[in-house]
C-alpha cells in the first residue's frame, strides 16, 4: 500500500489537502502548468521514475536517493498519469521558502497606523521638504529601495565610517520608521511616505558601541548646519544614564532658537532613572507602547517621559534591502520624530515649542488620566495634532479625546508631572 504524505507544516493551514488521485494523496493538487513538486517513489525505482518524468517533459531539479525522492517541475497534464504510476508513493507540492525580508506585499507597520500617520489618515505631505530631519545613529543603508527615494545627506563622524552605510542596522531601521517611501506593492511605509529631507549623522560605528556626549553636542551643531535657519527635527534613538552640562547646553541653545524639535528615547531599562539626552528639558522623551497601546515593560518611567509611540515588534527597513522587527524606545522615538516633522511641515511658521505643545495636546491619553510617568501625555497622533493647531497663533485647540486629556493640566494623576511642556516654565 502506498503511504500518504499530506503534510506541509508551514502551509498546511492554507492548503487544500487530500486531493485523492488513485489512492495517492497529493498535498495540494498542482493546478497550473509548471508547478514544482516532490515525487517520492518506491525503493529501487529511481530509473523507471526518471524515465517516466523525462518522457512527460518534466524538469528534474534535485535527486534525493537517500529518501527515494526527486524534486521536479511537472506539466499539469502529466500529474494524473504520474499519480497512477505504481512506483510513485506520493506527490507533494514543493513549497517556497523566502528570506524573511518582507519582499511583499507591502505592509503598513502598526505603529504608523497607531500614530495616525498612514495615508488613510490624510495628513498632507505636500510640504515635508520644508523640515530637515536629522537622525543621529549608526548611519543608514542609502541603497535600500524604501529609503533611496528620500532626499539624503549626511555627515561622517571621525572613525565611524560613511553615513550612507550601516553595518549595524539600527539607523536604517529608525530611518525607515520616519521615512520609508511608498513603493507600491513591496516593503513598508514610514510616518512620511512620499520622500523626506533627511540628514544622517553616524556617531556609532558598525558595532553599535557608544558615542560620547560631546559627539552628540557636535552632532547637534552639524544638524543645525544642515538645516540652516530652517525648521529642524533631531531624532536620537540613544541615551545614557549620566548627564552633561555642556551637552545639555548644546540642545537647549538650539531649542531656544525656536527652529528645532529635539526627540530622544526614554530608555530601555524599565526603571525610573532618567536617560540623557531625553531627560533634558529641551528634549522630548519618548516611551514605548505595544500594538495594544500598553506601555512596554522595558520602557523607562519618569516625569520626563513626554509622549509615546509604538516600540514593540516594530517592522521597518534593514540593510541590504531587508526588513526587521525590532523593539525598544529607539523604535518609538522615530514615530514621534516623523510626526513632529510631518505636522510642522504643514505649520511652518510655528516655533519648535509650539509644535511640541501641539504634540502633547494632540496625544491620545493612555493609562491614568492626564500626563503620567509611563506614557507622558499619551500616544502621538499625527492627524489630531495637525488639525488642532490654530493657524492664527499656533496654539493647540483639541476637540476632545486626547486633546482634552492633555489640556487638563491640573486634572487627574497630579502626582507625577512636575514638568509640563504646556507650561512656559518647563522648558526654560
Ligand atoms: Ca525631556
Ligand atoms: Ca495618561
Amino acid at each position: 500500500m502506498k503511504s500518504i504524505s499530506t503534510s506541509i507544516p508551514s502551509l498546511a493551514a492554507s492548503l487544500v489537502l487530500g486531493a485523492m488521485l488513485n489512492g495517492i494523496a497529493i498535498a495540494e493538487a498542482p493546478s497550473v502548468e509548471g508547478d514544482r513538486v516532490w515525487v517520492s517513489y518506491n525503493s529501487g525505482q529511481k530509473g523507471p521514475i526518471r524515465r517516466f518524468l523525462q518522457k512527460q517533459g518534466a524538469e528534474i531539479h534535485h535527486e534525493f536517493d537517500g529518501v527515494n525522492a526527486v524534486a521536479a517541475t511537472i506539466p499539469a497534464r502529466a500529474i494524473q498519469g504520474l499519480s497512477r504510476n505504481p512506483h510513485v508513493r506520493s506527490i507533494e507540492v514543493d513549497p517556497k521558502r523566502y528570506l524573511l525580508n518582507h519582499e511583499g506585499p507591502q505592509e503598513i507597520p502598526y505603529g504608523v497606523i497607531q500614530a495616525q500617520a498612514d495615508s488613510s489618515a490624510g495628513v498632507s505631505e505636500s510640504h515635508v521638504g520644508n523640515v530637515t530631519i536629522c537622525i543621529i545613529d549608526t548611519g543608514l543603508d542609502s541603497s535600500h529601495f524604501n529609503l533611496s527615494g528620500n532626499v539624503l545627506n549626511g555627515t561622517n563622524d571621525s572613525g565611524t565610517g560613511n553615513w550612507y552605510e550601516d553595518g549595524h542596522g539600527h539607523g536604517t531601521h529608525v530611518a525607515g520608521t520616519i521615512a520609508a517611501t511608498d513603493q507600491g506593492w513591496r516593503g513598508v511605509v514610514g510616518v512620511i511616505e512620499s520622500g523626506a529631507k533627511l540628514h544622517i549623522i553616524k556617531v556609532f560605528d558598525d558595532n553599535g558601541g557608544w558615542a560620547y556626549s560631546s559627539d552628540l553636542a557636535k552632532a547637534m551643531g552639524d544638524c543645525r548646519t544642515a538645516a540652516g535657519d530652517g525648521n529642524l527635527v533631531v531624532s536620537m534613538s540613544l541615551g545614557g544614564s549620566f548627564a552633561s552640562a555642556n551637552e545639555e547646553a548644546a540642545f537647549a541653545d538650539d531649542f531656544a532658537g525656536g527652529k528645532s524639535v529635539i526627540v530622544a528615547a526614554a530608555g530601555n531599562d524599565g526603571n525610573r532613572r532618567y536617560s540623557y539626552p531625553a531627560s533634558y528639558d529641551s528634549v522630548i522623551s519618548v516611551a514605548a507602547v505595544d500594538d495594544r497601546e500598553r506601555r512596554a515593560r522595558f520602557s523607562q518611567r519618569n516625569d520626563q517621559v513626554e509622549i509615546s509611540a509604538a516600540g514593540v515588534d516594530v517592522l521597518s527597513t534593514y540593510p541590504d534591502g531587508l526588513f526587521a522587527t525590532m523593539s525598544g524606545t529607539s523604535m518609538a522615538t522615530p514615530h514621534v520624530s516623523g510626526v513632529a516633522a510631518l505636522v510642522w511641515s504643514n505649520h511652518a511658521s510655528c516655533s519648535g515649542q509650539q509644535i511640541r505643545n501641539a504634540l502633547a495636546g494632540g496625544a491620545k491619553d493612555l493609562g491614568e488620566a492626564g500626563r503620567d510617568i509611563n506614557t507622558g501625555f499619551g500616544l502621538v497622533q499625527a492627524k489630531t495634532t495637525n488639525d488642532g493647531i490654530q493657524p492664527e497663533d499656533c496654539s493647540f485647540a483639541g476637540d476632545g479625546g486626547g486633546g482634552d486629556g492633555g489640556g487638563g493640566d491640573g486634572g487627574g494623576g497630579g502626582k507625577d508631572k512636575p514638568c509640563n511642556p504646556k507650561k512656559p516654565g518647563c522648558n526654560g
